[in-house]
């Protein structure tokens, strides 16, 4: 309880430009223990992709990236697409994920807990901690 009350202080003190950083992280800690862990964070990237992914054919092209406005699509590119075809598979995108999961992660606890995430100030806008498009 003491450590909940700890998140929920914590939440309110750095509310403001992190606002959506922190929905994004209450969304993508399902069951609400104040840490995301590694299948909670895929199956959010997962959800993610499928909502880029607006034709449902399991690739994101630059043009599915670049309709939502929150995302630099060059930069995500950029960042996951492993074979340079100017595609991104699903698997590529759920490779990258799992790469910045284990980058948050800072003290290889096996989960990000909301400081980690929050001291990620740099890239609260990457595709990969925005779960609320
Ligand atoms: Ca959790
Ligand atoms: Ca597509
Ligand atoms: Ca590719």
């Amino acid at each position: 309880m003491k450590k909940v009350m700890a998140i929920l202080t914590m939440i309110v003190f750095v509310a403001g430009p992190a606002l959506a950083a922190d929905k994004a992280f209450q969304k993508a800690d399902k069951n609400k223990d104040g840490k995301i862990t590694s299948q909670e964070y895929l199956n959010a990237t997962s959800k993610a992709f499928d909502e880029l992914d607006k034709n449902r054919d399991g690739v994101l092209t630059k043009e599915e990236i670049q309709a939502n406005d929150k995302i630099d699509a060059d930069k995500l590119i950029r960042e996951t697409d492993a074979n340079r075809d100017g595609k991104i598979l699903k698997k590529e995108y759920q490779k990258a994920a799992k790469q910045r999961f284990h980058s948050m992660d800072k003290n290889k606890s096996g989960h990000i807990d909301y400081n980690e995430w929050a001291s990620d100030r740099s890239d609260l806008y990457s595709p990969f901690n925005l779960f609320s498009f």
